[in-house]
């Protein structure tokens, strides 16, 4: 999983109501109706829910520490779903303890390894890169208005790709499975799962691609099929910059957004 950094992150909370724009105009989800939909809950409940409890974001500095914007932009998604939301001024466990002392049920923190939501009231967590992977598969059915028996190509099988290859499967979806690693290709090989192992000459086979790779700046846009949609989750983008600018609309990027709000519907 790539490590953002606060460039990454720079202005992200003023650019929310577009992004929601953009996902909503082009894969008919809003930020919301699609973490409610990864979630599996109802609008109800998440409605109701969000009314009942508070959230704190505990900044963490073990490891190689805090992120400039990280639990800004982590409030800012969380607010922007309706969320009441604070930092807390402590970090690591004094934040912990003063989120809980001023009444947070949920407590969202990450530190070098993983990204939770721990709801300490009913004693469960989300985790980003599950999250991550249901909000993006979310949006890729939407847009392909359901997946069953359409085939996706899903490039990288990390812990993103991996929980997105568990969505997609209960979707029904065909994957077929590229990764870097020809060991971890041989093993999906050995479970009986399609695998491509020429990524450039599988990527214009496929109507719908889910790019989890931590690679960057490695799909040109006359290697995609025509009709292309694409949930790209993976930082950085694995689309080239005229390659995203020509397919903007069939893109879903972000570094956070879908991740974090279906954080929070896992976590409710
Ligand atoms: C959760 C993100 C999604 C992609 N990569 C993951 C990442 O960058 N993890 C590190 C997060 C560190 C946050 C830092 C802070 O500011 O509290 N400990």
């Amino acid at each position: 999983m790539t490590r953002l950094t606060e460039k990454d992150l720079a202005g992200l909370d003023n650019i929310l109501n577009s992004y929601d724009l953009h996902l909503y105009n082009n894969f008919g989800l809003t930020l919301k109706s699609a973490s409610i939909t990864a979630a599996g809950i109802s609008k109800e409940y998440f409605d109701k829910k969000l009314q009942e409890i508070s959230v704190a974001v505990i900044p963490v500095t073990m490891g190689q520490g805090i992120i400039g914007n990280f639990s800004y932009t982590v409030k800012s998604i969380l607010q922007y779903v309706g969320a009441n939301v604070f930092i807390t001024e402590s970090y690591d466990v004094a934040g912990i303890a003063e989120g809980i002392n001023r009444g947070a049920n949920l407590l969202f923190m990450a530190d070098d390894n993983q990204f939770i939501a721990l709801n300490n009231h009913k004693g469960i967590i989300s985790d980003n890169a599950e999250a991550t992977a249901r909000g993006f598969v979310t949006a890729l059915n939407a847009a392909a208005k359901g997946l069953e028996n359409k085939e996706v190509l899903l490039i990288g099988a990390g812990k993103v790709g991996s929980f997105a290859l568990e969505h997609l499967n209960e979707l029904d979806a065909k994957v077929a499975v590229y990764d870097i690693d020809n060991k971890k290709l041989e093993q999906f090989k050995q479970l009986g799962l399609k695998i491509e192992t020429n990524i450039n000459e599988a990527l214009n086979k496929y109507k719908y691609i889910f790019d989890a790779s931590p690679m960057g700046d490695f799909i040109d846009l006359d290697l995609l099929h025509p009709e292309v949609y694409i949930a790209a989750p993976g930082m950085p983008l694995g689309l080239t910059k005229e390659a995203y600018k020509t397919l903007n609309k069939r893109v879903i990027h972000d570094p956070l957004q879908l991740g974090v709000a279906t954080m929070l519907a896992m976590a409710l």
